[in-house]
């Protein structure tokens, strides 16, 4: 027993101490610890074998024996321990960073003109106690055109206008079909304001299929004509400069009467007369007018009590004028070198 004791240890001495060993995986040094102290090993073999031993010969063998395991199992640990530091000392220097290379550069979008505009205008009139309200953009005949007082033979109404899903169904052509469910629903006080996008058959360079609006409506006891200059005079000043001016000149819809299209004076010749605003000194910007008393009826909203005004402004035209581009299909061709220019 004592000669078997002494075989192994010689046995795994030269074990360690070949230069292999120290190139194992972790899972090879598993293995042939395994070989030794697993329950089928050599050292436990030797514990079983203990039975054999002659009573007088058991302490002394059993000390040997369990030193054999102690100094094994300790010579094992730390051959582990050196296996996974090796491992990670190399996963380390394979994970190094050259700090000194020239990084990857990550291109940054910017905001589309149209949204900041958008965002201006909500900004604006919001501040002035608009709520927002968005529309559905699929919209019944009845909440874009006949609550709107649009007759049903008004050339808007026709196929080559107005894009329809079904007889009834159409994409909204204007967002005040929204306004009329803010006005089916609530009583006055009503001031409320409604982007989004609308839908037309038109395309040319100044009109695209689809484009965006801004509706305004405030509707009350006592509302004039008046209020609504009030209210565009203070929306020039803060979207283009603090000298612009408004000029109302008679219109017609079928939705506001009076109607009136609203110029502002040139922002970029202060009214003089450029080329921007064709040397005139006034730009055509939106419409507007008192809310039609038939438009309010069909909202059961008595026209005898309240009255109220509406404005509509076209944003991609709002862009143009802004930012002095003069192709509205610069605005929907995503255009990276068209759009960079946004970037602040
Ligand atoms: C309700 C009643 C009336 C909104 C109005 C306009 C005049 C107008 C155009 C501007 C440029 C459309 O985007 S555009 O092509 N809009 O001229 N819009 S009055 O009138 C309303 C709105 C809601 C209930």
């Amino acid at each position: 027993m004592k000669e078997q004791i002494q075989a192994l240890r010689a046995e795994l001495e030269a074990l360690f101490a070949q230069e292999e060993a120290a190139r194992w995986t972790e899972r090879q040094a598993y293995e042939h610890k395994m070989v030794y102290l697993g329950k089928t090993g050599s050292i436990s073999a030797l514990s079983k074998g203990m039975r054999d031993v002659p009573a007088e010969e058991r302490p002394e063998t059993g000390k040997l024996v369990g030193e054999l395991r102690a100094w094994a199992e300790e010579k094992f640990t730390a051959l582990e321990e050196e296996i996974r530091a090796r491992a990670l000392a190399e996963k380390i220097a394979g994970e190094k960073i050259d700090v000194t290379l020239p990084g990857k550069f990550a291109e940054t979008g910017s905001v589309h003109p149209v949204t900041l505009v958008r965002r201006e205008l909500i900004e604006i009139f919001s501040g002035m106690g608009f709520d927002v309200y968005e529309g559905p953009e699929i919209e019944k005949d009845y909440y874009n055109f006949q609550a709107l007082n649009i007759p049903a033979d008004h050339p808007a109404r026709d196929m080559q206008d107005t894009f329809f899903v079904t007889e009834e169904f159409l994409l909204r052509s204007q967002t005040s079909s929204g306004q009329i469910r803010v006005m089916e629903n609530k009583k006055p006080p009503i001031k409320v304001l409604s982007p989004g996008r609308v839908y037309r058959s038109d395309s040319d360079a100044t009109h695209s299929p689809m484009f965006h609006q801004m509706e305004g409506l405030v509707v009350d006891k006592g509302i004039t004509l008046n209020d609504l200059k009030g209210l565009l005079d203070e929306f020039a000043r803060r979207m283009f400069t603090a000298r612009t001016k408004t000029r109302l000149r008679p219109s017609y819809f079928p939705f506001t009467e009076p109607s009136v299209e609203v110029d502002l004076s040139c922002s970029a010749c202060g009214g003089a007369g450029c080329r921007l605003c064709k040397g005139t000194g006034w730009i055509e910007v939106l419409g507007a007018g008192m809310v039609n008393r038939r438009v309010l009826e069909n909202c059961g909203i008595d026209p005898d009590v309240y009255t109220g005004f509406a404005f509509g402004i076209g944003l991609e035209r709002i862009a143009m004028i802004k930012y002095g581009i003069g192709d509205i299909r610069l605005l929907f061709e995503g255009d990276v070198r068209f759009l960079k220019q946004f970037r602040n």
